[in-house]
């Protein structure tokens, strides 16, 4: 089946994307050439670059008459992008996110409340449709009032909340400061994070303040939106919807395919997708393709969850460290909160590399000696995982910056 969509998506990519087929054509690869799955490699691949470079509708195949809607993602510098889409697409995405909310475990009965952006970003939309096509009753309140959505998550016996995991921790922390106890006073049992990397160690100790249960749903805006991928009741990783979005692992320097089980860049291929097609579009996400079986029976490979992109990794004193890697040995000290932020900057000689993170109000005290023993127990952690010691800046709780979309976590001023 992947093989016949994609015997239909190239020809019609290259009949329609000049930039698609010129590239094609340098590397001397037609259409008629794509006989088995393999053949996939022979193609060139396309990046976030290339959807700037071409912006606004260079990389769109369908005629504006069969385009209905468009969605954008920020770009660091300049421009988005942006990936016209159409009825077709955008019924494929909802299926998507459907079919994960239908994995988690949420059926009709359930209250959604949508805390994603609505509106270019993929995440509130995204969301929304998935849950009502499924049937739930959807309550779209967006990111951002913090107060009121846990007003209303209480009053209409909200089920479900989709955000990403750094605001369901702010949300959390506003729910503590209001005197809300989820779990005495909310019917809240599922919490559908993505949008960011988030590690296990984050995930439990939000089911920890919260006693719901944390689902992971994957997906970018370039490919469709949030429901690209999925955890089972295992937990054992993501379910990526094989029949829409072909995936690969390339090495991220040679850019040559990995076999299943080794860790690279995710490379996903739309294969029903009409109006901005991707194909072999280059996530820069870090993940792999496992082997063997799910235990849960289904079928549809299985991603390592990503817990960094490949643009997120730091050289610090000439060592690579992945803003996640600290997140894990921070949350290893029971002491201190989910909350922190990374700090580089440098004096003419070397760098200087600071972590400041949040203490738990129940273990902040103002004596010296109380704090020193958390901030040693944060310092042994990284030393040990990372090999580096940083500054360690312990921070009274509710003090660092919060977001109500992706957060940011690295501040890098080296160089500047
Ligand atoms: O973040 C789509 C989305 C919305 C996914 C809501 C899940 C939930 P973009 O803004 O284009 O789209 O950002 C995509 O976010 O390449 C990853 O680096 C990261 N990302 C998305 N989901 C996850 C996840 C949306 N579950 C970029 N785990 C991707 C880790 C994620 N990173």
């Amino acid at each position: 089946m992947q093989l016949e969509k994609l015997q239909k998506l190239i020809p019609y990519e290259y009949d329609r994307v000049p930039l698609f087929r010129r590239r094609c054509d340098e590397k001397g690869i037609k259409p008629r050439d794509l006989v088995t799955l393999a053949d996939l490699a022979k193609f060139p691949f396309m990046k976030k670059t290339d959807l700037r470079d071409e912006y606004p509708y260079g990389l769109t195949a369908a005629p504006m008459s069969e385009i209905n809607r468009f969605h954008c993602s920020s770009g660091t510098t300049g421009k988005p992008i942006c990936i016209p889409q159409t009825a077709n697409d955008v019924e494929i995405w909802t299926e998507g996110v459907m079919r994960c909310l239908s994995m988690y475990g949420i059926t009709k009965d359930d209250v959604v409340q949508v805390s994603y952006g609505y509106g270019l970003f993929t995440g509130g939309l995204g969301a929304h449709y998935g849950a009502e096509k499924l049937g739930c009753a959807v309550l779209p309140t967006s990111a951002g009032n913090t107060e009121r959505q846990i007003m209303l998550m209480k009053d209409l016996n909200v089920t479900v909340i989709c955000c990403t995991p750094s605001y369901f921790l702010h949300l959390a922390t506003v729910a503590e400061k209001l005197g809300v106890d989820f779990r005495r006073d909310t019917k809240l049992r599922h919490g559908i994070f993505g949008a960011e990397p988030w590690t296990s160690e984050i995930r439990k100790r939000i089911e920890e303040i919260s006693g719901i249960t944390a689902h992971d749903i994957y997906g970018l805006t370039e490919i469709a939106g949030p429901g690209v991928a999925g955890n089972c009741e295992y937990c054992n990783g993501l379910h990526i919807w094989e029949d829409h979005f072909y995936p690969e692992i390339v090495d991220p320097d040679t850019l040559e395919p990995l076999p299943d089980g080794e860790e690279g860049e995710l490379v996903i291929t739309t294969l029903d997708r009409t109006g901005t097609p991707m194909i072999r579009y280059r996530t820069r996400d870090l993940s792999r393709l496992q082997t063997g079986t799910c235990p849960c029976g289904r079928t549809m490979r299985v991603m390592d969850r990503v817990h960094a992109r490949s643009d997120d990794m730091l050289i610090i004193h000439g060592v690579n460290v992945f803003p996640s890697q600290i997140e894990a040995c921070l949350m290893k000290v029971p002491q201190v909160a989910p909350h922190y932020m990374i700090e580089l900057s440098s004096t003419d000689t070397m760098d200087r590399f600071e972590v400041k993170v949040e203490v738990e109000p129940n273990a902040f005290s103002d004596t010296i000696s109380g704090m020193e023993t958390i901030r040693k127990k944060v310092s042994a952690s990284i030393k040990e995982i990372v090999g580096l010691s940083p500054i360690i800046t312990l921070v009274p709780p509710n003090t660092l910056p919060r977001s109500e979309g992706k957060i940011k976590r690295v501040i890098d001023n080296r160089g500047k």
